[in-house]
């Protein structure tokens, strides 16, 4: 018989609070790349907390960190899932709010002296960002099976530091085996980090899956020249090429339309002067659709183009895969319960596909797997002004704990 049970918001709002305190930045967001000091600092604030919960808490040999409650019966648990790792520039929701909710619906459970039929835990992934180490959803994906755990920890950074020798530094380099144990079912609350709920005025958004992501790193050579006296035919100019594959990669978006997007987040220019051609450019693009044909047109006219204007050019570029996921579906019968289940609390909901990248999406493939999204103000995310609102976090964490009361009858 499902308890009725209702999570402190309040709570859950002042351990987000606590936990942005970590790596703040100005403008009230937060920058806690992975492995760094600050991810340090904010993974043994919540394994504290996870602790204080009586959580049996594991570290696995990505970093992953679990806490579980045990239930009645043995047997693998229902897991509440998230990162705690920010982009540089990141917000204090993104992945917080996943972990944290999951650590107040088990305070909530503790205060209730009530046991779940099925065990609960919680748990919060290594390098979901992806933008210290590539690829993002690292550690779900080590934990799920579908990236090596030797590859993984081989990773390097742009100072050439690994992920391993990291995880040693600060003390995360667990002992438990990865992908132990999969899951009952998988559960990650998340917000939206677009403007599709709150243009449609709706509170908790359904999610039937995650996009397809492609991340490439190009890596452009030409020939440093004096500015002024070469002539326009003569250059070898890497700083144009960038610039060309920026306009084309807004252009092939524009051009492919329905759910196609294009970034090119980072362009770096070598020597970077005002009165010299440059020699060497690096630049990412990160495209993305729901659908994996059109993701793979995208990838192919991408990579035409630049191939085409290289030797226009005469610049050599190399390119590296970063990250290449392919759109998942969540599971129906979850997609439903939360559905149903939102209905049953009264709140406005609406179904949508998530535009980013979750950790959820290395759990679909393997087990029943679902995401329920709040609002973000302005469809703002991976920047300090990210805002959700209390009563939105409330109702976010009110579906939660109600689905996940029901998963583990
Ligand atoms: O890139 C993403 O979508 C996620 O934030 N890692
Ligand atoms: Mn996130
Ligand atoms: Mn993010």
């Amino acid at each position: 018989m499902k308890p009725n049970l209702r999570a402190s918001s309040d709570r859950l709002l002042r351990r987000i609070e606590q936990l942005a305190a970590i790596g703040s930045i100005d403008g009230g967001g937060v920058c806690r790349l992975a492995l760094t000091e600050e991810d340090r600092l904010a993974r043994d604030l919540v394994t504290r907390w996870m602790t204080e919960l009586g959580l049996v808490v594991s570290i696995d040999e990505i970093g992953n960190v679990v806490g579980t409650r045990l239930g009645v019966v043995d047997g693998p648990p229902v897991m509440i899932g998230s990162h705690i790792d920010s982009v540089a520039t990141g917000g204090r929701y993104d992945g917080t709010l996943g972990v944290l909710a999951g650590l107040e619906l088990v305070e909530t459970l503790n205060e209730a002296n009530f046991q779940t039929q099925h065990a609960l835990a919680v748990a919060f992934f290594t390098n979901e960002e992806g933008v210290r180490f590539a690829p993002d959803m690292m550690g779900s994906a080590v934990h799920q099976g579908s990236l090596g755990l030797n590859e993984a920890l081989a990773t390097k950074d742009e100072k050439d530091a690994s992920v391993g020798e990291e995880l040693k530094r600060i003390g995360y380099a667990g002992d438990d085996a990865v992908a132990t144990v999969t899951p009952r079912a998988f559960l990650e609350l998340h917000v939206e980090q677009g403007p599709i709920l709150e243009k449609a005025g709706t509170t908790i958004g359904i999610v039937t899956g995650v996009q397809g992501i492609s991340w490439t790193e190009y890596r452009v050579t030409g020939t440093s020249n004096h500015a002024g006296t070469t002539p326009m035919g003569l250059r070898h100019d890497a700083g144009f090429v960038a610039a060309a594959i920026t306009t084309e990669a807004r252009h092939l978006a524009d051009q492919l339309g329905g759910d196609q997007v294009a970034t090119v987040g980072v362009t770096e220019l070598r020597p970077n002067l005002v009165n010299v051609i440059a020699n060497h450019a690096r630049i990412t693009v990160d495209l993305r659709n729901t659908t994996e044909d059109r993701l793979q047109q995208a990838e192919a006219r991408m990579t035409q183009y630049i191939a085409k204007l290289a030797t226009i050019e005469g610049v050599e570029v190399a390119s590296r895969s970063l990250a290449r996921f392919c759109p998942v579906e969540f599971d129906p019968d979850v997609v439903n319960l939360i559905e149903t289940t939102t209905n049953e609390c009264g709140y406005a909901c609406q179904r949508l596909p998530s535009g980013a990248g979750h950790d959820a999406q290395m759990f679909a493939p393997n087990c029943p797997t679902g995401m329920i999204f709040v609002p973000s103000q302005g469809g703002i995310s991976h920047n300090v002004k990210e805002f959700t609102a209390a009563a939105e976090i409330d109702a976010g964490l009110d579906v939660l704990t109600q689905v996940v009361l029901q998963l583990t009858e």
